[in-house]
């Protein structure tokens, strides 16, 4: 059941919101899947009971993946099962929501053990609703099997999965132990740890890199990280460390913060968070990113104290506008220090070393 989508490109339909925040997400993600957009239909209300958007939207959409023979509907909001079983039923083709893209593109972007194995359970936790899903339709008597929830016989997929989740479960508590032995090592070391945040794009590890003098990957597409990295560096002569962590992003499944909360869990051991904000965007692509950043954060129960605004790339943005976006975003209560840098061109670096000093000094 899992698999990606990199060498197929398939041809896809993209169902969204009628804004350009929305659109310009969603396209991103789903070309980042490997799917090829052919058509955006977009619905300011896509989170209806029956197809997830209106019936007669649905038609439309039904007669353009006849029309343009697409392979998937991508629908860019988290579907119930039977949502997305009605659409697909409808349109005749399978429906991948917003919640299986992401799944797609972690999935793609895993490197280490760790992470393979979160994004494998967040896999077989989505699979398992519509496996159910798929039974209880199957008591009604009607024959589902097709578009989206799976051609196997329910009863013994279900079993398969219980028995992968178990397998898969050990396997991750045994990288938690790994973990959390680096992190006994790190606090009996005493040194002050310095954790990155934000949404995804946001520049964290290029300031990771600059900061720690290392070369982990960094683009443009979106979730290049997706594992914790812990690095040190000097700061005035005084050792530190600093943990790179995986982006944010809205309308986030909340058990995807459950499965990467161990990764996640790095930033509940910093002295100080760096909330790394790309700053070069459009005022209301900034305003809804900090807002998500701040709800993941307050899901982590994380103390907003102990963040530092860091409003990154601005080379790209013109002086006289900094202060007007700066305006624009109300900083919460409890985060008053912000800086602007380039974590690409180094602007303004001495000034967040020296405010990283100032929190960490013994009191
Ligand atoms: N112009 C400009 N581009 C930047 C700056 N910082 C980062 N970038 C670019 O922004 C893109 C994203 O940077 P990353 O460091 O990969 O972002 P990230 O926050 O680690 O992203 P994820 O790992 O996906 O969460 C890259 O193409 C960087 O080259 C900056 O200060 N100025
Ligand atoms: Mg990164």
């Amino acid at each position: 059941m899992i698999y990606t989508n990199l060498e197929e490109g398939k041809k896809a339909i993209l169902v969204t919101y009628p804004t350009k925040f929305a659109v310009t997400e969603a396209l991103e993600l789903a070309e980042s899947a490997g799917y090829t957009i052919v058509r955006t239909v977009s619905q300011k209300n896509i989170t209806r009971s029956r197809f997830g958007i209106g019936k007669g939207k649905a038609e439309e959409v039904k007669d353009i993946a006849a029309e343009l023979k697409i392979d998937v509907i991508i629908f860019d909001e988290i579907l119930k099962p039977s949502q997305q079983y009605n659409l697909a039923r409808l349109c005749k083709v399978d429906v991948v929501d917003r919640e299986k893209l992401i799944l797609e593109i972690f999935l793609d972007r895993a490197t280490t053990n760790e992470s393979k194995i979160q994004v494998k359970l967040a896999h077989l936790k989505y699979d398992i609703v519509r496996v159910k899903e798929k039974t209880r339709l199957a008591k009604l008597g009607e024959q589902p099997g097709f578009y989206g929830l799976g051609k196997y016989d329910a009863d013994i997929h279900l079993l398969d999965i219980k028995r992968r989740t178990t397998l898969l479960k050990k396997k991750l508590k045994l990288e938690e132990k790994k973990r959390a032995l680096h992190r006994v090592q790190r606090l009996s070391s005493n040194l002050p740890l310095i954790a990155l945040a934000g949404y995804t794009s946001a520049g964290k590890t290029t300031l990771f890199n600059l900061l720690s003098e290392e070369k982990k990957n960094t683009s443009e597409t979106v979730f290049t990280t997706l594992t914790t990295y812990t690095r040190s560096f000097l700061i005035e002569d005084r050792k530190v460390l600093i943990s790179d962590t995986i982006g944010f992003i809205s309308r986030l499944p909340p058990y995807m913060i459950e499965a990467f909360k161990s990764t996640l869990s790095e930033l509940n051991y910093a002295d100080v968070i760096l909330l790394v904000i790309d700053f070069s965007e459009d005022s209301f692509a900034i305003r809804k990113k900090f807002k998500s950043s701040l709800e993941i954060l307050s899901r982590l129960e994380l103390p907003l104290d102990k963040c530092i605004l860091v409003l990154n790339k601005i080379d790209r943005v013109k002086s006289n506008e900094i202060k007007e976006k700066l305006s624009d975003l109300v900083i919460t209560r409890g985060m008053s220090q912000v800086v602007s840098i380039s974590a690409e061109l180094g602007y303004n670096i001495p000034k967040l070393r020296k405010m990283i000093e100032d929190r960490i000094k013994a009191p």
